[in-house]
């Protein structure tokens, strides 16, 4: 085998891509990774079957029974939680929209090469575990911890680089976020898949910083450094350029494509007449949403809202449409509470993260 061959050694560039040609590796990545089905925008709770999936490495399976929690590094009073001591602590449920940082990424051109997704990497679950906060506090990080680190047990290679997922908060984040350590997703434990037994719950971020299958926690004294913290997860303009961090969720919003698909296209038909258009909106740290439009007809109308469930769960909106025979495309666009608006047109950078561009379905309205 020479270095070249070797995925392990070095590192070669970006993989080219096409548009709307999607490679065998980019299909390889959509088999193991799964987004909700659109219908079930029209559910509070995504049932946890059909919740969005993204995982980079291998699933680690954990036996419970062995598990261990570990504060180490970078504390005064460390110490290890095994998980009927986790599932003895205080308990908080919070329904928490997750959405992946690349969903929208096969609407961005030029596509970078990871996991194709369209609109449909985006849940919402009711996550049961116990605050964070509170045993950071317990362990007593070092007066000078500027950071604190969160490990997962999963290990893999990324442009040639070995490592465990692992990601990042400044105290600053852990003290404003309601940031879990959770057991739980929908009343029942941890799916293998979803981070059994334990993971991290970062509400209002994008789902990279949710860590799973969390089992070490260290204090650091300088910024971390991990793979998923400097080398992705960053708003780049050209490969070199080291970028800003991808952090909270930008405004969005999609609706349930109506009337029925083709099986092959996933192109609609709609049967002429009355229709109520329904869909999903969210934003990112907590902010709510202060309007959702649909274009309908070539006109932008406002959809009614209906109140979140928590702070953190996305919120129902609904539109009524007197659908005309002809071809349509529908569009949806949010507005959040800080004013920010979703665009019309892909948000641009190296990795397509983030793409919050109004999501756009085309309708057959008439005999099929
Ligand atoms: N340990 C670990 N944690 C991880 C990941 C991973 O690959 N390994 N993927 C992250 C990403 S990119 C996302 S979007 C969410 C997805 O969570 P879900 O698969 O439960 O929906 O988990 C995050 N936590
Ligand atoms: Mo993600």
């Amino acid at each position: 085998m020479t270095t070249n061959d070797n995925p392990f050694m070095g590192y070669s560039g970006r993989i080219a891509t096409q548009d709307g040609v999607y490679s065998q590796s980019e299909v390889g990545l959509a088999n193991r990774n799964s987004g909700i089905l659109l219908e079930t925008l029209a559910l509070d709770v995504t049932p946890t079957g059909l919740h969005y999936l993204l995982t980079h490495f291998d699933v680690p399976l954990i036996d419970p029974g062995q598990y261990r929690l570990d504060f180490s590094g970078g504390f005064n009073a460390p110490f290890e939680l095994d998980l009927d001591e986790i599932k003895s602590l205080p308990q908080v449920t919070l329904p928490v929209t997750l959405e992946c940082a690349g969903n929208g990424r096969s609407g961005v051109s030029p596509r970078s090469h990871s996991m194709p997704w369209a609109y449909e990497a985006v849940g919402t679950s009711e996550w049961t575990g116990t605050p964070l906060k509170p045993l950071i506090e317990r362990a007593v990080p070092n007066a000078d911890a500027v950071e604190i680190a969160f490990l997962g047990a999963d290990y893999g290679f990324d442009k040639g680089v070995g490592h465990c997922f692992g990601r990042s908060l400044t105290m600053t984040q852990i003290a404003d976020l309601d940031v879990m350590l959770v057991y739980a997703m929908n009343g029942q434990p941890l799916l293998p898949q979803h981070g059994a037994p334990l993971r991290l719950i970062v509400p209002g971020w994008y789902g990279m910083a949710s860590v799973k299958w969390l089992d070490r926690i260290e204090a650091l004294r300088e910024p971390f450094d991990g793979f998923q913290q400097v080398r992705t997860y960053r708003f780049r303009e050209h490969d070199g350029d080291p970028g800003r961090p991808v952090t909270t969720m930008r405004v969005k919003s999609l609706m349930v494509p109506p009337g029925v698909p083709d099986w092959g296209t996933r192109k609609r038909y709609l049967e002429p007449g009355p229709v109520t258009l329904l869909g999903r909106a969210w934003s990112g740290g907590g902010v709510p949403i202060a309007k959702v439009e649909v274009e309908l007809d070539g006109e932008w109308r406002q959809a009614r809202l209906e109140p979140q469930i928590s702070r953190y769960a996305w919120s129902k909106w609904t539109c009524d449409w007197s659908a005309s025979p002809g071809k349509h495309v529908l569009r949806c666009r949010a507005t959040d509470a800080d004013g920010h608006i979703q665009p019309l047109d892909p948000p641009w950078d190296v990795s397509g993260f983030a793409n919050n561009a109004a999501q756009k379905v085309t309708v057959f309205v008439g005999e099929p």
